[in-house]
C-alpha cells in the first residue's frame, strides 16, 4: 500500500473494520514488524487527536516517530514547478519530499484548505505534491478535502455500537464561529456510501457537500425530518462549498440538542472533536451517556495502526 488518502485506496471497509477491531483485541501483537522503521508525521497546521493516536499506532507495531511542525520549525516550501526562488519560499518540494524520504519509511501529512481559492483546495495540491515527490508511503492527517483516518475510525466505532445490520447514519451540520474545512464531511460520506448504513446528510441550504463525495447520498435541508428514526447523529459544522468559505447567518437553531434527539431512535451521538460547547452541541448532549466522541477519539489509534500495518506488509 503506496498511500492512505481517501477511500478508494482500500478495497473494502468491512474488511479493515474487522483488522481494526482484530488490532485493538491485541494492539501489541505486531510489535516486531515496524522494527528499525521510522515515521515522519508533518503538520502544518494544529492537531491533538491525529498527532498522538498516529504516534501511538506507529509505538505499539514498534515504530520510531519524527514529529515536525512545518509551519514554524521547517522552511517554507515552494510548490510550484519553475519558479523563481527569489521570493518567500525558501525550498522546493521536489528536494524536501526526496530527503524526507531518506529519513522515513512511512510518511503523514496534515494540510488544511485555504477556504478562499476552492480550485486549489479541491486540487489538494500540498498532499498531491507530497505524493508525487515522496519515495515512501503516505499517510494523509486530514488533507484539505479529506480526512480519511477520522473516517476510518468512524466506522469502527459505528460497527462496534449498531444494533441492527443497517443503521441509519444522518451526518448534521451545525453552527460554529469560524470557516471550518469541508474534509471530515466529505470524507465521512465518501466513507459511509460504501458501508452497510443509510446515510441521511442534513444541511441548510447553500451548504451541500461538493457533489463528487456525496452523489448517491440522501440530502435534506430538514434537519428535524433527518433525526426521525436515526441510530447515529454525526455533528459537523463545514463551512460552504456552494459560497466557498462562507460560514452563513441566523443558522444558530442548527444546534443539536436534548429535544433533537428525542426525534430519535435513541441514537449515538459522534463528533470528530474538536467542539466547540454549546454552539454545535449542548453540554447536555455531550456529556451524556449516549456521546461515542471519546469513543471515536480512542478508535483513531487502531484506524491509524491499521494503516501502517498494511504499509509496513505492503509498502515498499
Ligand atoms: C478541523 C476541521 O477540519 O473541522 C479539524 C477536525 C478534525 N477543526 C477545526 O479546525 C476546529 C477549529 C475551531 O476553531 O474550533
Amino acid at each position: 500500500m503506496k498511500k492512505f488518502t481517501s477511500v478508494k485506496d482500500i478495497n473494502n471497509v468491512a474488511d479493515w473494520v474487522k483488522q481494526a477491531l482484530q488490532l485493538k483485541s491485541d494492539p501489541f501483537a505486531n510489535k516486531h514488524i515496524g522494527q528499525n522503521k521510522t515515521i515522519g508525521l508533518l503538520f502544518f497546521n494544529p492537531s491533538l487527536r491525529t498527532r498522538m493516536s498516529t504516534h501511538k499506532a506507529a509505538l505499539n507495531l514498534g515504530m520510531d516517530v519524527m514529529v515536525m511542525n512545518l509551519n514554524n520549525d521547517g522552511w517554507q516550501i515552494e510548490l510550484e514547478d519553475g519558479t523563481v526562488m527569489n521570493q518567500g519560499s525558501q525550498e522546493h518540494i521536489k528536494e524536501a519530499a526526496a530527503v524526507i524520504s531518506q529519513y522515513c519509511d512511512i510518511v503523514g501529512v496534515r494540510t488544511f484548505p485555504t477556504l478562499t481559492d476552492r480550485d486549489r483546495d479541491y486540487a489538494d495540491t500540498v498532499l498531491n505534491k507530497f505524493n508525487q515527490y515522496l519515495t515512501v508511503p503516505l499517510v494523509s492527517l486530514e488533507s484539505a478535502i479529506l480526512h480519511p483516518l477520522q473516517s476510518f475510525a468512524d466506522a469502527i466505532t459505528i460497527a462496534e455500537h449498531k444494533k441492527k445490520p443497517k443503521p441509519k447514519v444522518v451526518l448534521s451540520w451545525a453552527p460554529h464561529p469560524k470557516a471550518l474545512p469541508q474534509a471530515v464531511a466529505n470524507s465521512f460520506a465518501e466513507w459511509m456510501l460504501q458501508s452497510e448504513v443509510e446515510l441521511v446528510i442534513t444541511n441548510p441550504e447553500g451548504f451541500d457537500l461538493a457533489p463528487q463525495f456525496t452523489a448517491n447520498a440522501t440530502v435534506t435541508h430538514q434537519q428535524e425530518e433527518a433525526f426521525a428514526g436515526a441510530d447515529f447523529i454525526y455533528a459537523k459544522n463545514w463551512s460552504s462549498f456552494e459560497q466557498y468559505g462562507q460560514i452563513g447567518k441566523g443558522l444558530d437553531h442548527w444546534t443539536i440538542d436534548q429535544a433533537k434527539m428525542n426525534l430519535t431512535n435513541q441514537a449515538k451521538f459522534m463528533h470528530c472533536l474538536p467542539v466547540r460547547r454549546n454552539v454545535v452541541v449542548t453540554d447536555e448532549v455531550l456529556d451524556s451517556d449516549y456521546s461515542l466522541a471519546i469513543a471515536q477519539a480512542n478508535n483513531r489509534t487502531y484506524a491509524a495502526q491499521t494503516v501502517l500495518l498494511n504499509m509496513l506488509k505492503n509498502g515498499q
